[in-house]
């Protein structure tokens, strides 16, 4: 229990922390931050008044609103007009009461209007966006943080990269996830939401990296994963006593509240069953965000199986995308999810190592479970740069084995690779896609190698004066923010955009489909790799027309094109995926169906 309120106490005005803010319109935590100034009044043993504009009731304070219902929760007031620098009559400034604990009692439901906020990129303004690449995955990360606010906060998620940022709201805290691309286009909305008076929140990879350039936009930074830290910073938040930097340390997803999936516009997304069972990753190549981000705690950990598969269940339709990084990392959690999968139905994607593929048995059973494409890190094909890079664990692995593996198992491969390594002369990209086609590689990502800051190869550029530019803009994979050993940044790029061009010429298409033995995975390899990248305007034109969600069943008809989905259990997208969010086995518990 709380200590009851000191009635005789009086306030301090140098107690005050002062942040412009807006009165009596807005979300339910404003309305009910103007009845605890009826508490200031009571405190000060002012009279409250009912519905007040009046100047003088609280002598410390100036005005203050409604008075019906005032209990002393918070530490934080509402008050109208009463300092220099409020802007009109409807202004008010929110004062956050501090070193007050007999006003607080922690615990006490403060219902908060919360505003996440995942920014787009720059380009995303740009004629030339592709907005295929940015419709296909919801804000999962800031859904997972959706789920440990209380029920009665009134929470929105805003995705940039597919609707338009509201910015005449006035929630109580935004919070902001910030990638190194997005990071220019967060700390503008950051700062716009400070100038409003709104607690500002900043969180994500690029704010633990560079914790000192995000706390500039920012009220409350976190560094690391946010399961341990976000639910420390609500319960202060609450209690009125929120604090400029959280940084994570307990790593565990043991006891995560489901993902707040209704708050995910799912016909915005071409893969709205996106889903991740574990954080971070086993290895720790230099160039991978991994080892910053998880500094302070454990780098790999894995929800339970029970509960991964209880979520899987909770996911309506049929295709799941697993975004970990390495989803065969732990081969016991991955042995347990795959044969609990086994017999769902389910189709999906996710991403491995080319040594856990390799592995006997892993491919083998996840195959079973539906899974029909896989991306897969070669990176390189050159061993130096696998050496200098700390990729041990490719180094001597049979790249077109693990191909074949997969091809084997009906399982696609999208091959990544990364360009621009010290080892890599202007021979490199051609030599490279012509690796990938004639081993039948059916999509392959490229990328332009990209320093990160807090990484290790960020350090080693920086040491060796390599790098040309700190603009977070162009640290997009696609753009020379180095200068490269055995190539001119302008050769890498250029080298860049034809690996791409060429990797997807239909002449290529074909030969690489033609590598595969079956006349099934030749068919699908023109199908997925043709549908995907050469048809691409049309499934622009169809994002544009907010009609993404239609092209679903051909992307899981094409992912079924494999022997082993004959007889498998199908309900096919359209019907079962019904867009509320609640899969059929939801239904059926709630006596729906
Ligand atoms: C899905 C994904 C995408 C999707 C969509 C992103 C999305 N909807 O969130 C798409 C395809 C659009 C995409 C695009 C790109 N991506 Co991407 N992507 C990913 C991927 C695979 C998964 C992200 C995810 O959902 N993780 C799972 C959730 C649960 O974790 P989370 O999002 O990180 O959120 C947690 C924490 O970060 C933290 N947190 C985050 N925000 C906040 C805020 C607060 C207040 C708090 C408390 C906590 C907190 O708490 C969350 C729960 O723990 C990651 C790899 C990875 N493993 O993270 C790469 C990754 C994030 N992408 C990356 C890159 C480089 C890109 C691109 C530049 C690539 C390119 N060449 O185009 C673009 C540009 C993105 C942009 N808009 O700026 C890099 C980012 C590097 C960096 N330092 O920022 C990553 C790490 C891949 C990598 N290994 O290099 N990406
Ligand atoms: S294997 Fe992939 S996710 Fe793991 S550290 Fe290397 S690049 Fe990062």
């Amino acid at each position: 229990m709380a200590p009851a309120p000191d009635e005789s106490r009086t306030f301090p005005r140098s107690d005050l922390v002062v942040t412009a803010g807006t009165s009596d319109r807005g979300s339910t935590t404003r309305r009910r931050l103007l009845l605890y100034s009826v508490v200031a009044q009571r405190l000060t043993t002012e009279k409250p008044k009912r519905r007040s504009n009046c100047a003088d009731n609280v002598p410390n304070f100036g005005r203050c609103g409604e008075t019906s219902g005032a209990r002393p929760l918070a530490r934080t007031f509402t008050l109208r007009a009463a300092y220099p620098d409020t802007r009109s009559r409807d202004d008010a400034l929110m004062v956050s009461w501090r070193a007050n604990p007999w006003i607080a009692h922690p615990g006490e439901d403060v219902h908060v209007k919360v505003k996440m906020v995942l920014p787009a990129l720059t380009e995303v303004t740009s004629p030339l966006f592709r907005p295929i690449k940015y419709s296909l995955f919801p804000p999962l990360g800031l859904a997972t943080l959706a789920g440990f606010l209380d029920p009665s906060d009134d929470v929105t998620i805003e995705d940039e990269h597919v609707e338009r940022v509201r910015l005449d709201d006035e929630p109580d805290l935004v919070v902001i996830q910030v990638y190194i691309t997005s990071a220019s286009r967060a700390y503008r909305l950051a700062d716009h939401y400070r100038r409003r008076g709104v607690h500002v929140c900043l969180g994500g990879l690029h704010v633990t990296s560079l914790p000192d350039e995000a706390a500039q936009h920012a009220d409350t930074i976190f560094l690391g994963p946010g399961e341990d830290t976000w639910p420390a910073f609500l319960t202060d938040y609450r209690a009125g006593r929120p604090a400029p930097l959280y940084r994570s340390t307990q790593r565990t997803l043991a006891q995560l509240p489901p993902v707040r999936r209704d708050l995910i516009k799912r016909q915005l997304y071409l893969v709205p069953n996106s889903i991740v069972v574990s954080r971070g990753c086993p290895h720790s190549c230099d160039f991978c965000y991994k080892d910053a981000f998880f500094e302070g705690g454990r780098g790999f950990y894995t929800q339970t199986v029970e509960a991964a598969l209880a979520e899987i269940d909770r996911l309506p339709g049929r295709h799941l995308y697993f975004l970990d990084d390495h989803i065969f990392g732990n081969a016991r959690f991955a042995t347990e999810l795959f044969e609990g999968m086994r017999g769902m139905g389910r189709l999906w994607q996710a991403a491995a190592t080319v040594q856990t593929v390799l592995r006997p048995g892993l491919v083998e059973l996840a195959a079973e479970a539906g899974l029909r494409s896989l991306f897969v890190g070669f990176e390189t094909l050159s061993t130096a740069n696998l050496v200098r890079h700390g990729k041990r664990q490719n180094l001597g692995r049979d790249y077109a084995e693990a191909i074949r593996r997969l091809h084997d198992n009906g399982v696609m491969v999208n091959a990544s690779f990364v360009f621009g390594m010290d080892d890599d002369g202007p021979d490199v990209f051609e030599r490279t896609v012509d690796w990938a086609v004639r081993q039948g590689v059916e999509t392959a990502t490229f990328h332009i190698l990209t320093p990160y800051p807090g990484t290790v190869l960020y350090q080693r550029m920086k040491a060796a004066g390599r790098l040309v530019t700190s603009d977070w803009d162009r640290y997009d994979t696609r753009h020379a923010v180095f200068m490269p050993a055995r190539l001119t940044p302008s050769e890498l790029e250029e080298g860049y955009w034809r690996a791409y061009r060429e990797f997807y010429t239909w002449r290529n298409i074909v030969r690489g489909a033609r590598a595969h033995p079956d006349l099934r995975g030749m068919l699908r390899h023109v199908a997925y790799a043709g549908g995907w990248k050469r048809c691409e305007p049309l499934w622009d034109l169809a994002i544009r027309a907010r009609h993404v969600a239609a092209l679903r069943p051909a992307l899981e008809s094409v992912l079924s094109t494999t022997r082993r989905d004959r007889g498998a259990r199908v309900e096919t997208s359209s019907a079962s995926d019904d867009e509320s969010g609640v899969s059929p086995h939801d239904h059926a518990r709630q006596g729906l169906v």
